[in-house]
């Protein structure tokens, strides 16, 4: 361990959503801060993620901050789903309205972290060779941040340019005249189709699994639909904190096996036409817990696919089949089927035509060689806990974050790992994260950890701490409600599926954002149940706070 040049109250870990509202909140508290951030500017996934058609599917209006009423006025959205760059652009003027920027170390990783005992001080140690103490760790490093590599023979051999989605290089990129392969087709796969399409000589896409691509409807707003929101956004926002999603979406009591064809037929044009804010699994209350109830929306899906490609055995490779829609993340997208119907787009199924592997000309399937000037890996990451683990950290008695993981994430009450005093976790495992409208579940960890931080300051407590008891009950209660679901059905990255390797274990909290909202209050009302607080010998003796 390098010598401590820095001593502070909190270590923060990234500069994207959750790490600049923790840096503004904890700030605002009377702490002393420092944050690191690996990239050289703003945005955490946004700032990576710049990759052609990268937009975010929730709406502006809920995918914001809402800690203050100005921001949300004076910001305006061009755009119902902004894009990576607005997104970025956002984050860079809540960083300098809020002069955020001075408590931040750009171009820095957090390496390892060690926790002192003695102290009750963690101990990080940065990439530029510098140690920093701090009492607090809140490591707000993202859930999807480390892209997870194609695990295919050959790719350092391509002689082509060959980028991951997750990190977009911040060169010009021309895609012209290129023959270009797209691997990968979940949300960042199908939006950078549609944005390829007819814009380079030819685009091959390689589908291992076809997933549900819902319409869009994005579109353009104007200074009057933006009015119409902010006349009632408060309401809107407190609407938000109560809700399953964390959005400001009703969510209906009716079962679809009680609808009448007709009904249904009606409801699903119109979630097709329209695309409400939760889109289909906003039509029927069992959508995403009765296999028959989702087989009704998956149907209705298909035959939309299947009008809209003209060609049938193209159309068929695209149906998604094999796991119950919305337990991969549904993606959006306005023009994604009828792209199958250019001349200059192929679609390679890898379940018929599987990869063998990359050579310097392009791509070898079992069918033959492919060739190509340019492969965009759109391969997803290793979610919810890889940021986490890449990271050296050490808790009582030394032990590795990484072994205590070795059988799947585990936390209590999504914020603490038991051991592991002084060490929050945002959004990730054990917390709804982004089964719930991340922007809205970072500010509510991040109010509830700088609460939690206040009232240890004024009772002089230097630890909080949790027990493996209370991490069981908590993650015994995730895969209680889980199973509830149709979630585990489908091999998805919010189970760790995607990872070769990764033990397989669903991490986030599916009751509800709402619900999770109000047990995280009730635990801090109740004396932080659940935690042990406690204080460092060396404060007991010094009667020190
Ligand atoms: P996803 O949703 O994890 O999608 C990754 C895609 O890449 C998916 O289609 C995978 O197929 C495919 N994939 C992964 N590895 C391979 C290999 N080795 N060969 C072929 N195909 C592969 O990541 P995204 O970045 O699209 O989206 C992540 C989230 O970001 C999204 O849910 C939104 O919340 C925003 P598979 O399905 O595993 O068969």
């Amino acid at each position: 361990m390098g010598t401590t040049t820095e001593t502070c109250d909190a270590v923060i870990v990234g500069a994207g959503f959750a790490g600049l509202y923790a840096i503004k909140r904890l700030r605002d508290a009377g702490f002393k801060i420092q944050a690191f951030e690996a990239g050289d500017g703003i945005g955490g996934t946004w700032y990576w993620n710049q990759y052609p058609g990268a937009r975010v599917d929730l709406e502006c209006w809920d995918y914001s901050y809402s800690f203050s009423r100005e921001l949300q006025d004076e910001w305006d959205w061009t755009e119902r789903y902004p894009t990576a760059r607005e997104l970025m652009h956002y984050l860079e003027h809540v960083a300098d309205r809020f002069k955020l920027r001075e408590h931040i170390r750009f171009n820095t990783r957090v390496d390892s972290a060690e926790f002192d005992e003695n102290a009750d001080m963690w101990r990080i140690r940065t990439s530029d060779g510098k140690t920093v103490a701090a009492r607090f760790f809140v490591p707000a490093s993202g859930v999807l941040s480390v892209p997870k590599p194609p695990e295919i023979a050959g790719i350092e051999t391509f002689k082509g340019e060959a980028y991951h989605t997750g990190r977009w290089p911040k060169h010009d990129v021309k895609f012209e005249g290129k023959r270009i392969g797209v691997i990968g087709t979940g949300s960042s796969g199908v939006q950078t189709i549609q944005a390829l399409a007819g814009k380079c000589k030819h685009l091959t896409v390689f589908q291992r699994t076809a997933v549900f691509v819902v319409p869009a409807k994005n579109h353009a707003l104007t200074p009057a639909m933006r009015e119409r929101v902010r006349a009632t956004y408060a309401e809107r926002r407190e609407i938000s904190k109560i809700t399953r999603f964390g959005i400001a979406a009703a969510m209906p009591s009716e079962s679809a096996l009680d609808a009448t064809p007709e009904e249904m037929q009606m409801k699903y044009e119109n979630a097709w036409t329209n695309s409400q804010l939760l889109g289909f699994r906003q039509c029927y209350a069992d959508i995403l817990s009765n296999d028959d109830a989702n087989a009704t929306v998956a149907e209705f899906i298909r035959g939309k696919i299947r009008k809209i490609v003209h060609k049938p055995h193209v159309a068929q490779k695209l149906l998604p089949t094999g796991f119950p829609f919305g337990t991969k993340r549904p993606c959006l997208g306005d023009t994604y089927y009828s792209v199958y119907n250019r001349d200059d787009v192929t679609l390679v199924d890898l379940k018929t035509a599987p990869i063998e592997r990359v050579v310097p000309e392009g791509i070898v399937t079992a069918e033959g060689l492919i060739e190509l000037d340019m492969l965009i890996y759109a391969t997803g990451y290793d979610a919810l806990s890889g940021a986490l683990t890449r990271i050296d950290v050490r808790g009582v008695g030394g032990a590795r974050l990484t072994d205590k993981w070795a059988d799947g994430a585990r936390t209590y009450l999504g914020l603490m790992v038991a051991s592991f005093p002084n060490l929050f976790t945002v959004t990730g495992p054990g917390s709804p994260g982004p089964l719930a409208n991340m922007s809205m579940s970072i500010e509510q960890h991040i109010d509830w950890i700088t609460r939690c931080m206040e009232d240890m300051r004024k009772n002089g407590w230097t630890r909080i701490d949790t027990s493996s008891d209370q991490e069981d009950k908590w993650m015994q209660g995730v895969q209680d409600i889980v199973k509830r679901t149709l979630y585990l059905k489908a091999d998805s990255w919010y189970l760790g599926a995607n990872v070769p390797g990764k033990p397989k274990v669903f991490l986030p909290y599916l009751g509800g954002h709402g619900n999770y909202r109000k047990k995280c209050d009730e635990v801090a009302a109740a004396g932080y149940e659940g935690f042990t607080l406690s204080k460092t010998k060396q404060a007991k003796t010094a009667g020190a706070t």
